[in-house]
């Protein structure tokens, strides 16, 4: 079935390369797909779906059934040229801050909803759908919640009962309204053997239940939402596949006792590190075949550059190295049915919070410090149209 999949697309490349170069080897002729198709691909390659053409992602995507987004900041929906490419390119949002519960909660008990209903609003408005996040997470917690908890105000109990109160404020708010909600992140170690972080903020503070709870609630305040485990080195980005094991026996353990449909992988790469794009893909398959759905939800991948203003990579390699860790994500996300959204962690370098986290890096965005669209872009643009001749139409996702 793997290899089935796998060498559909490969000869989509391979009858793409053939048309490119006038299709002249033998190796391409006998690659080559039967007429017909050759003709709809000839004409995506000379038409608009090819690099340089106009086709945006999500036209593209759309043809395997492939939702692609974006993380927004408030300035990627209230500048024209931000959301000009928000709107345009892409057709799932998440607020990257806006529904945290230090922003929504910033007094107990007084709400923002500003931001977070402007995102939903903004979805709606053009044509695309939300995911939410994220609900239980140790960081972004209001200040009032980590200093009541750390002078001891609360018990157990009684910080469960806050988490509830807040899942069931926030879900319903925007009960019917949310695609995919991050209902859990971060919970599990960077370690081998890894499993649940005892030291996690709210394993020690609410005990280990926090997670079948946070779960079971999510989906009695929404049922119609899709909830998603989210996780960082979950597929295939560790060498050693511990926190894949790791994330699979808590989603199986979800599936017990709680409700969960899907794993998000994070997808933050860096060049200067290792990653296997075959365990990506092998690690996806697996979430799969235990019923789960999977998103890529935060992808994108840093390289060391000049300067934070600029961004320019310091190493001419890291210009090949960023688009093609790129797009073996997408295809790794493209071979797997069950795979339904596709999110990058905000689409510009400009407003990246890579430069903010990470000394010396950057350039980790589709676009650069001046809205231009650098070459992963055009990659996934090419391979986007190459998709739909031979990606599996996804699942349908509620
Ligand atoms: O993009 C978010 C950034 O603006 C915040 O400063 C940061 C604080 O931790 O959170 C960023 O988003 C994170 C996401 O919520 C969870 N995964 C890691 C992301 C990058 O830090």
């Amino acid at each position: 079935m793997t290899m089935r999949r796998r060498s559909v697309l490969a000869a989509g490349a391979a009858g793409a390369a053939a048309v490119l170069t006038g299709g002249t080897s033998a190796a391409a002729a006998t690659r080559t797909p039967a007429t017909p198709d050759r003709r709809r691909l000839a004409s995506a390659v000379a038409g608009s779906a090819w690099p340089g053409g106009s086709a945006s992602l999500r036209s593209l995507a759309d043809k395997v059934g492939l939702r692609i987004g974006s993380a927004l900041y408030p300035e990627d929906i209230s500048t024209a040229s931000h959301s000009a490419i928000a709107s345009g390119q892409f057709d799932v949002y998440t607020p990257a801050n806006e529904m945290k519960w230090e922003v929504v909660e910033p007094e107990q008990g007084t709400f923002d909803w500003t931001g977070a209903d402007n995102l939903v609003n903004y979805a709606k408005a053009h044509g695309a759908v939300v995911r939410g996040h994220c609900l239980c997470w140790h960081s972004q917690l209001p200040a009032w919640l980590t200093t009541d908890v750390a002078n001891g105000k609360y018990t157990q109990a009684q910080l469960l009962d806050l988490l509830e109160q807040h899942i069931f404020t926030e879900m319903g708010r925007y009960r019917g309204k949310i695609w995919q909600w991050d209902v859990c992140n971060e919970f599990l170690t960077d370690t081998s053997p890894s499993g649940v972080d005892p030291n996690n903020w709210w394993i020690v503070n609410a005990g280990p239940e926090v997670i079948t709870k946070a779960f079971q609630w999510a989906h009695e305040a929404d049922p119609f939402a899709l909830l998603f485990y989210n996780d960082y080195n979950n597929a295939g980005e560790d060498g050693t596949n511990a926190k894949f094991r790791a994330c699979a026996a808590l989603a199986e353990s979800l599936q017990k006792n709680a409700h969960i449909d899907g794993i998000g992988i994070q997808g933050h790469l860096d060049t200067q590190y290792g990653w296997s794009p075959e365990q990506m893909r092998e690690d996806i398959e697996s979430y799969a075949a235990m019923g789960l759905k999977v998103a890529v939800t935060e992808a994108d991948v840093r390289t060391f550059v000049n300067n934070s203003a600029d961004q320019v990579p310091t190493d001419s390699l890291a210009q090949f190295a960023q688009p093609f860790e790129y797009q073996e994500m997408l295809k790794a996300a493209l071979a797997v049915p069950e795979c339904i959204s596709f999110t990058v962690w905000g689409f510009t370098d400009e407003n990246s919070w890579v430069p903010g986290s990470f000394k010396g890096e950057g350039y980790a965005c589709l676009y650069d410090v001046n809205l231009r669209p650098k070459a992963a872009y055009s990659a996934f643009q090419s391979d986007l149209a190459l998709a739909a001749f031979g990606a599996p139409q996804r699942v349908a996702g509620r």
